[in-house]
């Protein structure tokens, strides 16, 4: 690992959850970031994920190899209107293509902005002048603006986990402006892809008056001096692949092994969340099913989809149209001993994913839009190396312009993904070799701990 010039300068994390030591269903991000956190001594301050009669009457510390965490409830108004209205309600759609969707409430975005402000009021109690402070996410996207009125001088970065539109469609956003501008208060943004860095280059130098410098940073209206890149996220990629090499001796992966009783497993992986485009996905495989009936009982589609964001409409929508369509599929084309879709709304431990992934021949990863999406990397670093898998993966997630090897669809072209399912299973061992080579060598070049330390650096300098 490198050194990055700014080493002494403890690392000060903030994000709306906050991974606590020892805590089970940890994923990669929140590892890599403990990781860094524990090299350079840090503090990770956010949310405890529970609720309380107010906002932030404590502050729960906790200390354990060499970083501080720092957690605080929310009152369940402004759980609502900062979590479930403003950021799952609103932002969420919006920065996810989803305008129809958006429920724009000017009461959310008071509570949202609330929510930051106590997070600032905290945070400043919290930090000292030579921090390297590092917000994550569309949930505290005005924390910096807030903590620079409060006199704040450090050094703050911000990255943005989801995508960001062009900016012709981010303006539909009531009130964006007021929200969007406050980024100008970070010194670094950083974002997916290029195609995100661009949207937001955009949006500052053509709705907000800002310039941009040949130094490649921008001057904003306000004289404020910041810069954009993309930084795109990754795995730990060895951490996985020996992960899904162990995980042979598991007693439920060899459960679904037998169950296959030799069939080609399709697997997919996502929270269950409209971005995902599921919907879909479950009719591109009917699609298949439908031309294809050689493949009948030949092939098994595994879909694991844990619940999220219950208290959104649109989420128990979904989860609603999946049971009908999962439904329908098998009603159609099951046998007595063949289930042609298996659809479980639960959540795995990362391991025994890990082994799944390998025992799929293909991974179906098909989102409307997405950040990066984590599944698509994870699936390919899961994989024999003797005998590995064929990615299918959508465009319009980030991880498509990095992994330009899988195959490449339009998620809402249905009658696309049905022949990338049908190419993929049908694709020889030398391609798939070749394909699979050819993503993992991006895999281990790019992997969580570089991520870390190419935003670490660009916002030390
Ligand atoms: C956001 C952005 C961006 C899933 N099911 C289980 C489980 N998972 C893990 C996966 C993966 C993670 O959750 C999901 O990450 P994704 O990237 O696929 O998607 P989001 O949750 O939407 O993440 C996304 C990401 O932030 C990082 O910047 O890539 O675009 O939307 O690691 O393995 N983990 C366990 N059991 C499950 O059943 N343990």
């Amino acid at each position: 690992m490198s050194t990055p010039r700014h080493a002494g300068a403890r690392l000060v994390v903030v994000s709306n959850r906050v991974a606590l030591p020892r805590q089970t269903a940890t994923g990669g991000l929140a590892s890599a970031l403990q990781a860094a956190l524990r090299e350079r001594g840090g503090l990770w301050f956010g949310w405890s994920g529970k609720l309380a009669a107010d906002t932030a009457a404590t502050v729960h510390r906790l200390h354990d190899a060499n970083v501080d965490y720092a957690t605080i409830d929310l009152s369940r108004t402004d759980y609502d209107d900062f979590y479930t209205g403003f950021a799952n309600g609103a932002l969420w759609p919006m920065l996810h293509y989803r305008p129809d969707l958006v429920d724009y409430q000017r009461s959310y975005l008071d509570g949202y902005l609330r929510v930051n402000e106590t997070f600032a009021d905290r945070l400043q109690q919290l930090i000292t002048p030579d921090d390297i402070i590092w917000v994550h996410d569309y949930h505290l996207i005005p924390l910096a603006a807030m903590l620079r009125r409060r006199g704040v001088k450090n050094r703050i970065g911000f990255f943005l986990h989801t995508p960001l539109p062009a900016a012709g469609l981010l303006i539909a956003l009531p009130n964006h402006r007021e929200l969007l501008e406050t980024l100008v208060s970070y010194d670094l943004i950083g974002v997916h892809t290029t195609r995100d860095l661009r949207a937001l280059e955009d949006y500052f130098l053509h709705e907000t008056g800002a310039v941009m410098r040949r130094d490649g940073r921008m001057r904003s209206a306000n004289g404020r001096l910041f810069r954009g890149a993309a930084f795109p996220i990754s795995i730990d990629t060895a951490g996985l692949a020996e992960a899904a090499r162990n995980a042979g001796s598991n007693r439920e992966l060899g459960q679904l092994r037998d169950s296959l009783e030799g069939r080609s497993l399709i697997i997919g992986v996502d929270r269950l969340d409209y971005s995902k485009g599921l919907p879909q996905r479950f009719q591109a495989y009917a699609q298949l099913l439908e031309r294809a009936p050689e493949l009948h009982r030949r092939i098994t589609f595994l879909q694991i989809a844990p619940p999220s964001r219950g208290a959104v409409l649109e989420y128990r929508q979904i989860r609603r149209d999946l049971e009908r369509s999962s439904g329908h599929i098998n009603g159609k084309y099951a046998a007595p001993d063949w289930a042609p879709i298996r659809y479980i709304n639960k959540s795995f431990p990362h391991k025994l994913l890990a082994g799944y992934y390998r025992t799929a021949r293909v991974g179906l990863v098909t989102p409307l839009r997405d950040g990066m999406n984590l599944v698509a990397k994870e699936y390919v670093a899961s994989q024999d190396p003797e005998d590995p898998g064929v990615l299918v993966l959508s465009r319009f997630a980030g991880a498509a312009q990095e992994l330009t090897d899988a195959l490449l669809v339009n998620p809402a072209d249905t009658e696309e993904v049905a022949d990338a399912l049908q190419q993929a299973l049908a694709m020889p061992l030398a391609e798939r070799r070749q394909r699979w080579n050819a993503m993992m060598a991006v895999l281990r070049k790019n992997d969580i701990t570089a991520w870390c330390n190419a935003f670490l650096q660009a916002l030390g300098h």
